[in-house]
């Protein structure tokens, strides 16, 4: 469940306080430390600013309801659903993102639901970077009870992804959901890396991949920024889920992502059981932000 993800601007916006400068200064201060971007953190205290300007808004508590419902609008504005029927099966989903982030786990969260609605999935083992990798994602799939599809470490994985798709096809499977590598040698090689998988996607597929979702850790703040610029350029992200908002992320990264760079937040995972991952709500979201 989500909850204080903007604590210390809740804080701040209680009470019987006026929407003073001063109020507005503090809360750009406290924005930016709870991981909202200067740059998107001037842009709504300016927005918050002109609603008291125009008389809309006189009191602290005033400041919080316009503030919560600005952020629910500027959320809503890339909002675009989850890839769910594809022109002809399979359904497929890869996976990237820097390592920790959540990708694997998120990955098995999303066979479950899959599996919950009734359809059959295919994992694919690509971050064949590290052995690891490979078995850590095997034992999700026997634990699903779902198809799994590996070549040997260090194998090309844009390979697998291919044969993953072929297998798909032979046992009836519905949906393919592919893992990839966090890391590789240098940053360079895993862009590299990842473009070919996707080229290879789309070749077999006769289409793009339905989903290119990127996975980030929402305790990263800043980072998670340069990541979503660095993967969007790299191989075109259709989505990105935000991860551990269970934890102590501060929640502006989600608003960060979703103003610089205007990738729909698609998912978010709040724990690390396999129930624990959400569609992402803007304005449930927004509500959990500042209640
Ligand atoms: N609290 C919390 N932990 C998570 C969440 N998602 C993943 N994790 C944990 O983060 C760690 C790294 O996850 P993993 O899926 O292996 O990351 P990968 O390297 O990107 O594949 C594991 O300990 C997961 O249990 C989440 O939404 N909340
Ligand atoms: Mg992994």
């Amino acid at each position: 469940m989500l909850r204080n993800l903007f604590r210390r601007v809740t804080d701040l916006l209680t009470g019987p306080g006026e929407a003073t400068d001063e109020l507005f200064e503090e809360l750009e201060e406290v924005l930016i430390a709870s991981d909202v971007s200067a740059r998107v953190a001037a842009a709504i205290v300016e927005r918050l600013r002109a609603a008291a300007r125009e008389g809309r808004v006189r009191t602290a508590e005033g400041v919080r309801e316009t503030l919560r419902n600005q952020l629910a609008e500027m959320l809503s504005r890339h909002k675009a659903p989850l890839a769910a029927s594809p022109p002809a099966p399979p359904l497929l989903y890869l996976v990237v993102g820097v390592n920790g982030t959540g990708k694997t786990t998120t990955i098995a969260k999303l066979g479950a639901r899959f599996q919950r609605e009734g359809r059959k999935v295919l994992l694919a083992a690509g971050d064949t970077f590290r052995a690891a990798a490979i078995e850590q994602l095997q034992v999700w799939a026997q634990r699903l009870g779902a198809e799994f599809v590996a070549h040997q470490s260090g194998g090309d994985p844009a390979a697998v992804v291919f044969d993953s798709i072929g297998a798909a096809r032979a046992r009836g499977c519905d949906v393919v959901i592919a893992d990839t590598a966090g890391r590789l040698h240098t940053k360079r090689n895993l862009m590299e890396e990842l473009g070919k998988i996707v080229r290879v996607a789309q070749r077999e597929l006769g289409r793009p991949a339905d989903e290119t979702l990127l996975v980030v850790d929402a305790t990263t703040g800043q980072n998670a920024l340069a990541q979503a610029r660095q993967f969007h350029e790299a191989v075109g992200l259709t989505g990105v889920v935000v991860t551990k908002l269970d934890g102590t992320a501060k929640g502006g990264t989600v608003i960060t992502i979703a103003e610089e760079v205007g990738l729909p937040i698609k998912l978010i995972g709040v724990g690390e059981g396999m129930e624990d991952l959400e569609d992402f709500d803007p304005a449930a979201f927004a509500a959990a932000l500042v209640p």
